[in-house]
């Protein structure tokens, strides 16, 4: 038996996808098509996801023991403590610092980063509007969008400033002025990378200059990364993820 990842093009699955990869884990992958699974299409992959989470989300992994895990961060940490040890993932490789920075930011970006996403790209998802007030509806809807827009760049500035203070905190204010490569200044990536990495994409548009003017920092550890051999392959792979890719 082997693990089943239920993946979208250009979704947050693009995490759990690229570490089943890279740690070699078997898998088998169910692609769903996102405005299928928005829509609650009546499709028998649709039907399958729906029978293990009722939110119908990418990533859903069932596990070898046919358990059904949803959440990026929670299917992260779960792929670590079962198969990561002793590979270049490990967690046990961190400092005690780094670890703090790795499991505050693994919370912040689907607690704070990807909800932002949510009332950007689908405000009517967070509005009820009645029937004889349509037109009113229509603006509240713009104003939502523009109030997400907003919040979502707040929420990628909050990322940079917790990466900034990290940094400065573990290695001092001069951090600042050196090249470090990787989010919590590690030699190679973290798995907290490959998420930094697929979450840039959903940044604030113009992208990817909004994300260079506004968060140099995690600019350049998520183009580090996104462009790191093997990796690179599942961003190529998808329609929407191709603006950090270095050629
Ligand atoms: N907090 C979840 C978010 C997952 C999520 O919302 N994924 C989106 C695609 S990027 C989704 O499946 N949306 C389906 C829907 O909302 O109907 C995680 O971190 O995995």
């Amino acid at each position: 038996m082997s693990y089943t990842l239920f993946h979208a093009d250009s979704a947050v699955s693009v995490v759990p996808l690229i570490l089943l990869r890279q740690l070699n884990i078997a898998h088998e992958v169910v692609l769903v098509e996102y405005d299928d699974i928005a829509a609650r299409k009546d499709l028998p992959a649709v039907r399958r996801l729906l029978a293990i989470n009722p939110l119908a989300q990418v990533p859903t992994l069932l596990t070898p023991d046919g358990i059904s895990m949803s959440e990026s961060t929670a299917i992260v940490l779960y792929l670590l403590h079962e198969h990561g040890r002793g590979t270049p993932w490990d967690l046990e490789k961190l400092t005690r610092a780094q670890l703090a920075g790795f499991y505050r930011l693994m919370v912040v970006i689907p607690a704070v980063v990807y909800p932002a996403i949510g009332y950007e790209d689908f405000p009517e998802r967070y509005i009820v509007v009645p029937a004889e007030n349509a037109e009113e509806g229509k603006q509240a809807i713009k104003w939502m969008k523009a109030g997400g827009y907003q919040k979502l760049g707040e929420s990628y500035k909050l990322v940079e400033s917790i990466l900034s203070d990290f940094n400065k905190r573990a290695y001092g204010a001069d951090s600042e002025a050196t090249t470090i490569k990787f989010a919590l200044g590690t030699q190679t990536a973290t798995a907290l990378d490959i998420m930094l990495a697929v979450t840039v994409h959903y940044a604030p548009h113009p992208r990817p200059k909004w994300l260079e003017e506004n968060c140099p920092r995690l600019f350049a550890s998520a183009s580090s990364t996104v462009n790191i051999p093997g990796i690179v392959d599942a961003f190529r792979e998808s329609v929407h993820l191709k603006p950090f890719i270095r050629d």
